[in-house]
């Protein structure tokens, strides 16, 4: 995506039916795929914050398809979550039209841009701090399963086709390998060779026998959820981008791989990275406890091959890019989409070995 300029920045910023002047704007590099920014408004003594996203549309494609799931999905939480008392208001996302009403705005530059609710006072962990994050980011996103077990899935777009489609990433990678566009191929032939000898898994969940397709999140990592900072709690499931229908087993998996691991997804030393099977289990108990009803016996009896499956697909994706030359990825760093990689194929290997 092009860089944003200043002008461009404040352009945004008063397209959308926030109150008052804005007084500041601060990026919040956070994820790894929209541009976010953090807008305060003042309106006499009242000061208010915003997010601002400038949307990846080079990922996501039609913001009109992808904003209608949003604003369909977080509407009838809204519902769900004032129905058994909770707090509508911070228990999801709040879009803030755009002044001409719709849910986004492009700019002159092209570019497409969405805005939230900031929802204050709260916390967003890049890793589980205490085994109880993780343990309260798997109510979180098992409590989202159960919420929109009866949304109509028919409604929903798919706003990036093949997400989880493990054999359409495999064809990716084997593509990537192909081409070398980034001339890093030489570098990486034991991590090619790993990845290439496990393609079975993208055939673990062929059959779709008692493993039905749901309203899935698809991205559940543990800094997609914020954490009510008074409580301690998990607060609101967050980066609803990838709402689509899917597979349980994909959202289960995704969490493992990011938070079962002794280090961060991006460590570079890898004697530092190990899988954490008391938080597998932990998170596991705690998925159960709030959607444990709503899978069917075949899925809870699949969801340690939904971590390894997912921890594989990641790698996949991650090597890709490294190998592409980081071109989706957001990256820091030159080797950072390697380091990554490595992390997702040392975590796997042992959990080959544990679950
Ligand atoms: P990306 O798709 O790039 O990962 P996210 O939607 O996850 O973008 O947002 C990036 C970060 O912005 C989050 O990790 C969180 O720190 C912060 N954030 C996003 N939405 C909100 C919100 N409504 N209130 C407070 N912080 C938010
Ligand atoms: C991206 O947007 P973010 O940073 O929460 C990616 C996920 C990956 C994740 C890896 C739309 O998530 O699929 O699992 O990075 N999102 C998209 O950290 O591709
Ligand atoms: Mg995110």
């Amino acid at each position: 995506m092009n860089t944003i300029t200043q002008e461009q920045l404040n352009a945004a910023a008063n397209a959308f039916q926030f109150g008052g002047e804005c007084i500041s704007l601060s990026w919040n590099t956070d994820g790894h795929i929209n541009d976010t920014v953090v807008c305060t408004f003042r309106e006499g003594d009242h000061e208010r914050r915003y997010i601002l996203q400038r949307i990846n549309t080079q990922i996501m494609g039609d913001p009109g398809k992808l904003m209608g799931n949003i604003v369909r999905v977080t509407t009838f939480l809204k519902k769900k979550i004032l129905e058994q008392g909770g707090d509508p208001d911070r228990e999801t996302l709040t879009v803030i039209p755009a002044r001409d009403g719709k849910a986004y705005f492009t700019d002159g530059q092209g570019s497409s841009w969405r805005a939230y609710d900031f929802i204050e006072d709260t916390i967003c962990y890049d890793r589980p701090d205490q085994p109880d994050h993780f343990y309260q980011s798997a109510l979180a996103f098992g409590r989202f399963q159960n919420l929109l077990a009866d949304f109509p899935v028919e409604t929903l777009s798919e706003t990036i086709p093949g997400f989880h489609d493990t054999a359409n990433r495999y064809r990716q990678f084997s593509k990537a390998v192909e081409e070398d566009a980034a001339g890093r191929k030489h570098l990486v032939r034991p991590e090619i060779e790993f990845l290439t000898v496990r393609a079975a898994y993208t055939k673990s969940f062929d059959d779709r026998a008692d493993i039905p397709a749901r309203v899935t999140h698809n991205d559940t990592k543990l800094s997609n959820v914020l954490f009510d900072e008074a409580t301690g709690k998990a607060l609101c499931v967050i980066d609803l981008d990838t709402v689509m229908p899917g597979l349980a087993l994909h959202d289960f998996g995704d969490a493992i791989r990011f938070g079962a691991s002794t280090a961060a997804e991006d460590e570079p030393d890898l004697s530092k990275v190990s899988f954490d099977k008391k938080m597998y289990d932990l998170y596991r108990k705690g998925y159960l406890e709030e959607c444990g009803e709503r899978l069917t016996s075949r899925e809870i009896e699949l969801l340690p091959m939904g971590a390894k499956v997912i921890t594989y697909e990641q790698a996949l994706r991650f090597l890709a890019d490294y190998l592409n030359g980081d071109i989706y990825y957001k990256t820091c760093r030159p080797e950072q989409n390697l380091d990554r990689a490595r992390t997702q194929i040392k975590l796997l290997a042992e959990m080959e070995k544990m679950i």
